[in-house]
């Protein structure tokens, strides 16, 4: 049907909430909206298999969901025969077709596709997406002038902007952060809720079948698949972690156990970034279950500050740095992402276990990929544009906005500092006190040197030996200098030797 008078509406994988961005102002009468599976998307890194099935899926029923209300929808699949292989490619073939002059789109997540947007030879109108509770104009400003920009200060501004967990001009419960009453490690418990089963209907199961066979390189199991992939699937997962988990958010938000990936986490992440979930509506439940008086301030508190704090900041840092934000690195890392990482042996039960759950789930928590694959990979020097590829292929819930600004700038110390005062290091006895990992553990926690050592004890001292110039001067590891200089002499070149002939191991193959 000619439309020749309309507009193409694109919405993108991640773009799928109605009434949002480009779709809020676009004409069903009048407008064609544009979806498209295009090899450009699937294959920019080697996202993991889950992560494709769950985009695909529900990019095609959310098409569905549009058809069925009266919208014109031209769907590419990404086996049709006439399909270019990108985003640009299909809008242009798609104004031939429908004969349409210009493109109504809502602002993508990453820099790479707002560049491409621009140069398309189409008149292209981009809009504000607004599914954020910040909007880039507030957070700009926010920024404007400040020589730190951290997390803590930007929460304030946004409890205050949005009412949430507020007495009048105060804090419910009278303190902005309640992290002191958290962190605690978690036991084995076969009575946890565990989380929700998502059936395989026919969308699905077709899907798989073609990951399946497109895909079967990529790192990551497709069988197993275990996400909804429908907004009222994602409702489902919000309201059984109000329900049961919530309460229990706070006190072991960075426990890590073997046999427990989930713990008492959302799950969310994927439906809030994929859009079949909002931010305004997930903090709204959690703020209900706490006036209701089911969930105690410390876990509500703790949950939305990562909702309207952390989530909302990293969008802010990533649009205000700009497209060449994933080639910071401050520290001058350049290892190779050793082949454990994918799949590959290694002896550290730590790391083995986060990417064997990182494998099977395209999920791992945030204290599992912070302090423990992310920890590593800084201990150990590893180039952190290789550890940005990988976070941003392996988890269901990777899109570049939110993963650049948590992996370069939190946990690699790629930025210099604009995110963290400080780099998130740590020796095994962090792992072994939030954790039951080191229980069975083919290195040993307690061994600073010698046969067996921990490596993280080793590396930690070498990370800390080697910036030293950089880092002696921050007050926040004053005291881990310190003792590390009341060491003896003797001692140090012995850690320093180990962790050194360690790496080399690492490096050739040898040291798993
Ligand atoms: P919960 O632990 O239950 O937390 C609730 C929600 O808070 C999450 O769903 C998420 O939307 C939000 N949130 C929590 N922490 C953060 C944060 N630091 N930044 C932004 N939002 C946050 N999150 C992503 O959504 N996508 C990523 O690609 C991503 N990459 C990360 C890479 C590294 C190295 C690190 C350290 C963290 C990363 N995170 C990322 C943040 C966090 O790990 C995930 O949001 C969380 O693990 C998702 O699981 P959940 O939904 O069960 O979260
Ligand atoms: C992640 C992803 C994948 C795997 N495939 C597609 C796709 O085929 N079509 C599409 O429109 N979007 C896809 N996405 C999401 C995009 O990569 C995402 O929109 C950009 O990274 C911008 O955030
Ligand atoms: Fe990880 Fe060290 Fe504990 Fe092993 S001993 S699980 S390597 S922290």
């Amino acid at each position: 049907m000619s439309r020749r008078n309309g507009r193409l509406v694109l919405v993108l994988g991640d773009q799928l909430t109605e009434g949002a961005g480009a779709l809020g102002r676009a004409d069903p009468q009048r407008d064609t909206v544009v979806m498209a599976e295009v090899a450009e998307e699937t294959g920019y890194v080697p996202h993991h298999p889950q992560k494709i099935v769950l985009v695909l899926s529900a990019m095609r029923k959310f098409a569905e969901g549009l058809r069925e209300k009266g919208w014109q929808v031209a769907y590419t699949r990404l086996d049709d025969p006439d399909n270019t292989g990108s985003i640009c490619g299909e809008l242009i073939r798609q104004a031939e077709a429908t004969g349409a002059q210009s493109v109504l789109a809502t602002q993508p997540g990453e820099w790479r596709l707002r560049t491409a947007l621009q140069d398309l030879p189409l008149r292209v109108s981009v809009l504000p997406d607004d599914r954020f509770l910040c909007p880039p104009d507030v957070f700009a400003d926010w920024a404007k002038g400040r020589k730190v920009m951290r997390m803590e200060h930007f929460y304030r501004l946004m409890r205050r902007r949005t009412g949430y967990l507020m007495e009048g001009d105060d804090p419910a419960g009278g303190q902005w952060n309640y992290d002191h009453d958290n962190r605690k490690p978690a036991q084995d418990d076969l009575l946890r809720e565990k989380p929700i089963q998502h059936g395989h209907d026919d969308v699905v199961v077709d899907v798989i079948n073609l990951v399946a066979r497109r895909f079967d390189n990529h790192f990551g199991a497709v069988e197993g698949f275990n996400y909804a992939t429908t907004r009222r699937g994602a409702l489902a997962v919000l309201r059984h972690f109000v329900k049961h988990h919530l309460a229990d958010f706070g006190p072991y938000q960075d426990a890590m156990l073997t046999r427990d990936p989930f713990l008492h986490h959302a799950l969310i992440a994927p439906y809030l970034n994929l859009g079949l979930l909002t931010p305004a509506e997930v903090c709204d439940a959690v703020q209900a279950a706490y006036e209701a008086g089911d969930v105690p301030v410390n876990s509500a508190e703790g949950f939305i500050r990562q909702i309207i704090g952390w989530r909302e900041y990293v969008r802010g840092i990533y649009d205000l740095h700009g497209p060449d934000y994933a080639q910071q690195n401050a520290l001058g890392h350049g290892r190779k992402l050793p082949g454990f990482y994918w799949g590959g042996p290694t002896k550290m039960a730590c790391v083995s276990a986060v990417v064997e759950q990182t494998r099977r789930h395209a999920y791992a928590h945030h204290i599992q990929r912070l302090m423990v694959t992310g920890n590593f990979a800084l201990l150990a020097g590893v180039d952190p544009g290789a550890v940005h590829e990988w976070y941003l292929s392996v988890y269901a819930d990777a899109y570049e906005w939110v993963e650049a600004p948590n992996t370069l700038g939190m946990s690699q110390f790629a930025d210099g500092g604009v995110l963290g005062s400080k780099p998130y290091v740590s020796s095994g006895a962090y792992i072994d006190r939030m954790s039951d990992y080191c229980r069975g553990c083919g290195y040993d926690v307690k061994a600073k040197t010698g046969e067996g050592a921990c490596p993280f004890n080793l590396l930690y001292w070498h990370f800390l030996d080697r910036h030293r110039e950089r880092f002696q001067g921050n007050p926040r590891m004053a005291q881990m200098y310190r003792t590390w200089d009341r060491m003896s002499e003797d001692r140090r070149r012995t850690v320093l030797a180990e962790a050194t002939s360690w790496l080399k191991r690492l490096d050739s193959g040898a040291e798993e």
